[in-house]
């Protein structure tokens, strides 16, 4: 997700001073008040994600898409979603304005339910944007919020922020939502593929995670992962490869604490570092982020 200037809010979105009206932040989806351009914003979306993903997007992703009520023609109705959401993992999507407060955040999460933005992205924005909207959240997320392990490893991120919070680790976990559920890859039979939303949702960067020379694309390890910095206002300089979803499932049975205090305590790693004992699926020449710093 990248970011450039402040998205038009869709509906009845804050009240006064971004107060909102509940205290869980959630409002109305209000899908009666979308005008014809904001389902045309997401068609335009929809279609070029629909033709780029198949053989990208990991099989799961593919499924998910398959088996909900989203397609082309309309942003999607929540409470629609939330039906068969509910019958296959249990999981419900609700609207919100935009990024909520951490905690917020986390207590959705745990309750298995999943903020969306209401709002959509204006038409001359469609590659830039600072705040989850629509398409991100639902076209990203809710494909992957259909498979059991996905849908299981949120919820524990969810309450893993809560307690994170408390440690003073907040920085690490959110490290580990970063590289995974938003920009994460797999090892498929057939290639490494996608299952993160950061990459899903975005046109440039699905090309970029699986087929650019620049980035690093290494394997996945919890404590390395940690220490790692990211990057919110560009493609990242790493993507890092889980084995296939269950790994996510195994994560949700380590406790993290030793693992914040070990990762804490070391040195912090930029976005582009590779270690000795990496395992290196592809080792990125860096083209794209040295052209960008030069022509900066
Ligand atoms: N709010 N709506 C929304 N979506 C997010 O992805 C989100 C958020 N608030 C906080 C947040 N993410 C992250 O900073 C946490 O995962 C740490
Ligand atoms: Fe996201």
């Amino acid at each position: 997700m990248i970011t450039v200037d402040a998205p038009q809010k869709h509906g009845l979105a804050a009240g006064d001073a971004g107060r909102p009206a509940n205290a869980d932040w959630t409002i109305d989806q209000g899908w009666e008040r979308y005008t014809a351009a904001d389902h045309a914003t997401w068609k335009t979306l929809f279609q070029r994600q629909a033709k780029l993903l198949p053989g990208r997007a990991c099989d799961e992703f593919l499924q998910g898409m398959t088996d909900l009520p989203i397609g082309a023609d309309e942003i999607p109705d929540f409470r629609r979603l939330s039906e068969v959401l509910m019958r296959r993992t249990g999981w419900q999507i609700v609207a919100v304005p935009g990024l909520v407060p951490d905690d917020v955040f986390f207590d959705h999460l745990a309750n298995r339910r999943f903020p969306a933005g209401n709002f959509i992205r204006r038409p001359h924005e469609l590659d830039y944007l600072e705040e989850p909207d629509v398409f991100h959240d639902v076209f990203g997320h809710v494909p992957m919020l259909m498979n059991p392990a996905i849908a299981d490893f949120i919820q524990a991120y969810g309450q893993g922020g809560l307690r994170a919070q408390g440690l003073g680790n907040l920085a690490q976990l959110a490290r580990v939502y970063w590289y995974t559920i938003e920009f994460g890859l797999l090892q498929q039979a057939d290639g490494l593929r996608i299952y993160g939303a950061g990459i899903a949702s975005s046109f440039t960067e699905t090309v970029f995670s699986l087929d650019s020379p620049s980035p690093h694309r290494i394997r996945l390890n919890l404590e390395r992962l940690m220490r790692t910095n990211y990057r919110i206002d560009d493609f990242q300089e790493s993507y890092f490869v889980i084995r296939d979803l269950d790994e996510l499932l195994e994560f949700t049975r380590i406790d993290f604490a030793p693992l914040y205090q070990r990762a804490a305590a070391a040195p912090e790693l930029q976005p582009g570092d590779v270690l000795p004992e990496d395992q290196v699926f592809h080792r990125g020449d860096g083209s794209h982020h040295r052209a960008k710093a030069h022509s900066a």
